[in-house]
């Protein structure tokens, strides 16, 4: 698939809007899938008929962001697990969550935590990563166990747990270096995560419009809104949205546009302190602003999802399209995070393994 979307010249759009009719007639057929080349197979397999009819409308030109899905509210708003007393949500954060797609900011961890542990984050920033070759702050805890300790902190699991039920996994992490000066990360939203290559999803919920991730976004630095807070268009998990090749920002490597008017929304800047956490619905639209200080501004996300969901399955490598590179996954798996894996859906690496080490962390961290 066309990995920078760009608006392409008319005598390419033609062509290619015409293959893509002919794809979704063998999808509305239900032709047979296993002659075609793998590719198109992924294609005919995940895309939903609005993403083909969105693309071929618009003469190529917009497309949506990710699989299309409608939220599906809770028939009651309640705590899905038992959890520590102290880690509670009140019912009026699980109903504003509910409503808004988004919750904090949380107390987690101390500054002074946050001030050592930059530390460490700040020596692998340029450095491979162990698990796929290559510089990326992605899945960095699988070689930092310090990291892991964290994201499997109870303040961090038992908050995600009443939103997703008490049996986690972590499918992925990110460091955010925001370096002084570092542009804007526009807005953007996912469901699940078919954003990346546009062919596979990375995630499969047995029903899309249920919720089936939450990611959840630690400070490390202050977040202010002078370096770059976080800020979320309230409600707007709602729906996927579609965005217009060639945007003016650009996300990471990627050019687009989501066609959403912040003037329309509600938009909330969360501003926190070292140590402190939202957690948000990846499907409600949010973002970045650039950080117009001399310092960084360092945060980590984990990206979590309870067990029933099956994560890259069969898969061997994804592409993204914003976060460069193809990444294998012959050394990536799910932890679990919290509570037990009773589906076994995903490739797994043992927590056992993330934990090397685990005393001296404790005692560091
Ligand atoms: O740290 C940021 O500015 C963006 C974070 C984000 O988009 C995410 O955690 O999903
Ligand atoms: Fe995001």
């Amino acid at each position: 698939m066309n990995m920078a979307p760009k608006v392409r010249p008319l005598w390419q759009r033609m062509p290619i809007c015409a293959a893509l009719a002919g794809l979704r007639g063998y999808q509305a057929l239900r032709l047979p899938r296993r002659v075609l080349p793998r590719d198109l197979k992924s294609i005919v397999r995940n895309w939903d008929p609005r993403m083909f009819n969105q693309l071929i409308r618009s003469g190529l030109t917009s497309a949506y962001i990710d699989q299309p899905c409608e939220f599906r509210q809770p028939a009651v708003v309640e705590s899905k697990a038992d959890v520590a007393p102290e880690h509670r949500l009140t019912q009026e954060q699980l109903t504003s969550f509910y409503e808004r797609g988004f919750v904090g900011p949380l107390d987690v961890f101390s500054p002074e935590q946050m001030r050592d542990f930059k530390q460490d984050l700040l020596a692998i920033e340029k450095t491979k990563s162990q698990t796929y070759g290559f510089e990326t702050p992605r899945d960095r805890h699988f070689e930092m166990p310090r990291l892991w300790y964290y994201m499997k902190s109870p303040a961090v699991t038992d908050r995600i747990a009443q939103l997703l039920g008490p049996d986690l996994l972590c499918w992925r992490s990110q460091i955010f270096y925001k370096g002084p000066g570092s542009p804007a990360i526009q807005w953007h939203q996912a469901s699940t995560f078919m954003v990346e290559d546009y062919q596979d999803p990375a995630l499969f919920p047995a029903d899309r419009n249920d919720l089936f991730q939450i990611t959840a976004w630690i400070a490390v630095d202050d977040s202010t809104h002078e370096n770059g807070a976080l800020k979320f268009a309230a409600g707007t998990h709602n729906r996927i949205r579609t965005i217009h090749f060639g945007g003016k920002e650009g996300f990471y490597n990627a050019a687009f546009e989501l066609d959403f008017r912040e003037e329309d929304q509600e938009i909330v800047e969360i501003p926190c302190r070292a140590g402190q956490m939202i957690l948000f619905t990846e499907r409600c639209i949010h973002g970045s602003a650039a950080n117009k200080t001399d310092k960084h501004r360092i945060a980590f996300n984990l990206r979590t999802v309870p067990t029933n969901v099956a994560v890259y399955p069969g898969k061997k490598y994804y592409r993204s399209v914003y976060n460069g590179g193809k990444y294998h996954l012959d050394k990536w798996g799910v932890a679990v995070l919290r509570g037990e894996d009773r589906h076994q859906l995903s490739r797994t690496i043992p927590a056992e393994m993330l934990e090397r080490g685990a005393d001296t962390i404790r005692r560091a961290a």
